[in-house]
């Protein structure tokens, strides 16, 4: 007889079916059933993850923007749509440089605005005269998104694509016609280009040539880009990723990546099948909360739409060579990544070459001291110096074992606590905490606390973490010091704990302008 066999195989297969269903149907998407409360609600909030597609771009971390089209020849920022395309003409244009530069800066993608709002596009599309092919650059032979996607495949670069549905100088728009031309444009740029990785929808919508405004066909782009670029990210008037709410590069207090979406549960969307979710969450993500328990409670089902942050690193989306001298410097810069990758986002940072085609020199500057000094502030982890010990308190496991793997409680609600003592004083200003995402968003809140005098003293409160949170503290000296996640829902799943040390951190303003 073999039973035996057959039984161990069976249970074999049915732990690898139930592992598959568990990683295929990691719910990104949870509904609310009227008669949950809040511990169902609560728990529900805690289930919902990423997509691979999100978790992928999250990790980005740092995004780069640039605009660069017929406005960059004219001075304007939103063209009508008239501009002759003579006017087009770089001298020096080197989609190399841009990666280059963006590279050196800690970027992980960079966006082309492929069309801008005046509907000038910068590959020779079949779609429109209005293009590259009619201006005198190259002889009408030039291809921008060629260019970059060549230069960025060679410098290990990913890459999107900004395509404004909103087009001022198509004469088709206001009417069906003109969907059938986005498509058409969309199909060109995703799939003669290799592998685009986000595509950026803006909410930008007036009025075509024609006084008309367009009743754009979303579910089809959605569509469609699944199709031809499944693992791409659609952002901002997409299903997968959501504006911030603000062009400052500044994200909220309290960043929840699991937000209400009451419009999804009308499209039959069965729980947890956001892999194929072609519907932008509905909302107004402009509100100062938009996952809080308060927010949650009154939802009809929740979906993982994570924030990304963008700002340009001059006043201007285009280049003007009048604002030269109002280019962030690497402090602001710095306090932008604080408040953007530190605050749950994503940063999507603009940097738009010049009228010649380059990146100009002072934004390279920049760009290299603001990712040296990131480098230096978190290069030096204090809690990683010699002499420091984490002191167990029986709450935690590590799940990784190795001290800076993943921590969690052994039950839910349980107070996280993490307690290092240190042979010599530490002194720090800057924590930074991380929750492994993959599991969910979870804390609610947190605290660090240092000893004195035999007193615990708290030095600061935080609320949500999410893929990482950064946090400028008062410059402290201690040799004892508590993190604590005093709230989640469920059991949290924190890492990337550091405390940081900058010494010029009064030059930071922490303000959004
Ligand atoms: C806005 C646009 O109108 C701006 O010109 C720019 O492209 C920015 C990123 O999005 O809505």
């Amino acid at each position: 007889m073999n039973i035996r066999p057959i039984t161990t195989r069976k249970i074999i297969v049915s732990a690898f079916m139930l592992c598959f269903y568990c990683l295929v149907n990691a719910q990104n998407y949870i509904e609310i059933k009227p008669d949950d409360d809040e511990k169902e609600i609560v728990k529900k909030a805690a289930s919902v993850k990423p997509t691979q597609r999100q978790l992928n771009w999250q990790k980005l971390e740092v995004t780069g923007f640039l605009h660069f089209g017929i406005n960059t020849f004219t001075g304007k920022e939103w063209g009508d749509g008239s501009e002759s395309p003579s006017l087009f003409n770089p001298s020096k244009l080197d989609t190399d440089q841009w990666v280059k530069v963006a590279k050196k800066a800690g970027i992980n993608l960079l966006i082309l605005t492929a069309k801008h709002h005046d509907g000038f596009c910068l590959w020779p599309t079949q779609t429109t005269e209005y293009s590259i092919k009619n201006a005198p650059y190259l002889d009408g032979k030039g291809d921008i998104l060629k260019s970059l996607a060549e230069s960025c495949k060679k410098f290990d670069m990913k890459i999107g694509v900004y395509l404004s549905p909103w087009d001022r100088n198509a004469k088709s728009y206001g009417s069906e016609a003109y969907n059938e031309m986005f498509r058409n444009q969309l199909t060109e740029v995703l799939s003669q280009y290799g592998k685009i990785d986000e595509v950026w929808f803006d909410g930008a919508n007036g009025e075509g040539p024609n006084g008309k405004k367009q009743e754009y066909d979303w579910s089809s782009y959605y569509n469609l880009i699944r199709k031809l670029q499944p693992d791409a990210v659609i952002a901002v008037m997409g299903p997968d990723v959501r504006w911030v709410g603000t062009e400052t590069g500044y994200g909220r207090e309290t960043e929840w990546s699991v937000v209400p979406a009451n419009n999804l549960d009308q499209n039959n969307i069965a729980a947890g099948s956001q892999q194929q979710m072609n519907i932008k969450p509905a909302g107004d993500m402009q509100n100062k909360d938009v996952g809080s328990r308060d927010k949650i409670l009154k939802a009809k089902g929740l979906v993982w739409y994570p924030a990304e942050t963008d700002v340009s690193i001059r006043p201007g989306w285009f280049y003007h060579a009048h604002e030269d001298s109002k280019v962030k410097s690497k402090e602001k810069l710095l306090d932008i990544y604080f408040h953007s990758v530190g605050k749950n986002g994503v940063l999507l940072l603009n940097i738009p070459p010049t009228k010649e085609g380059l990146i100009h020199q002072i934004d390279e500057t920049n760009l290299i001291e603001w990712k040296n000094l990131r480098d230096q502030i978190f290069g030096n982890n204090v809690l990683h110096h010699k002499g420091v010990k984490l002191l167990k308190d029986g709450n935690r496991k590590s799940l990784k074992n190795d001290g800076t793997g993943i921590w969690t409680t052994k039950k839910e609600n349980q107070e996280l606590i993490f307690e290092y003592e240190s042979t010599k004083d530490l002194t720090f200003n800057i924590l930074q905490l991380g929750e492994f995402i993959k599991w969910g968003q979870r804390v609610e809140k947190f605290e660090i606390q240092v000893k004195k005098n035999n007193n615990w003293e708290s030095i600061a409160n935080g609320t949500t973490i999410g893929y990482k949170r950064i946090m400028v503290l008062p410059t402290t000296v201690s040799n004892h010091i508590r993190i604590k996640i005093t709230q989640s829902r469920l059991n949290p799943f924190v890492d990337k704990i550091g405390l940081y040390h900058y010494e010029d951190i009064a030059k930071l303003d922490g303000k959004a302008h």
